[in-house]
């Protein structure tokens, strides 16, 4: 089943200046139940999470080609979402707990089952696959998922494990929300 993915100009922002005291204003996407927020400030990946929070909401699930597909049209046709802070945005996806096991955040365990979402490059001869949990600038590794942007000229936001304390912007999710149903300005 195709979901109706609409981009919502938010333009009567007096009906969301409570989810909105921060962060710059940028279009959000709405899969017809849920609502995804982006926001260019730069946070890390556990403060990104807290702010989803204090929204009502959560970092994004994006378990499926079909909303990682919507997220990254949304991206692509919205300049001020081109560049994105940090080089990526944070969403929900992470394995802090056991390296390895890739969980959601604030979606009671729900693992990965979409695997088709991880960044593959060629670099030279060689297939980089992500994740690779990195330790090069950290011995601990990499435990927080970005979508990356990878690439200057035609960036990807494909998935890859990040260093979590690195400042990125993020993508937060208010489930089933209000916004999203018959007074969506979509
Ligand atoms: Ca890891
Ligand atoms: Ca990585």
């Amino acid at each position: 089943m195709k979901l109706n993915f609409r981009v919502s100009l938010l333009f009567v922002l007096s009906v969301f200046s409570i989810a909105r005291e921060s962060g710059a204003v940028l279009p959000d996407l709405c899969d017809g139940h849920n609502l995804f927020m982006f926001f260019k400030d730069r946070k890390d990946w556990v403060s990104a999470r807290d702010d989803c929070i204090l929204r009502g909401g959560r970092l994004a699930l994006i378990n499926s080609a079909e909303t990682h597909d919507a997220i990254k049209t949304h991206i692509r046709n919205i300049d001020e979402l081109w560049n994105a802070a940090g080089g990526g945005y944070w969403f929900g996806l992470n394995d802090r707990d056991n390296e390895g096991t890739y969980v959601f955040e604030g979606s009671a365990g729900v693992e990965l089952t979409y695997h088709d979402g991880w960044c593959s490059e060629k670099v030279g001869r060689r297939i980089v696959n992500q994740p690779n949990n990195n330790t090069a600038k950290n011995p601990d590794g990499q435990d927080c998922a970005q979508l990356w942007r990878n690439n200057k000229k035609k960036p990807k936001y494909d998935f890859d494990d990040a260093y979590c304390d690195n400042r990125k912007g993020y993508i937060c999710e208010i489930v089933n929300s209000q916004d999203c149903g018959s007074g969506n300005l979509g």
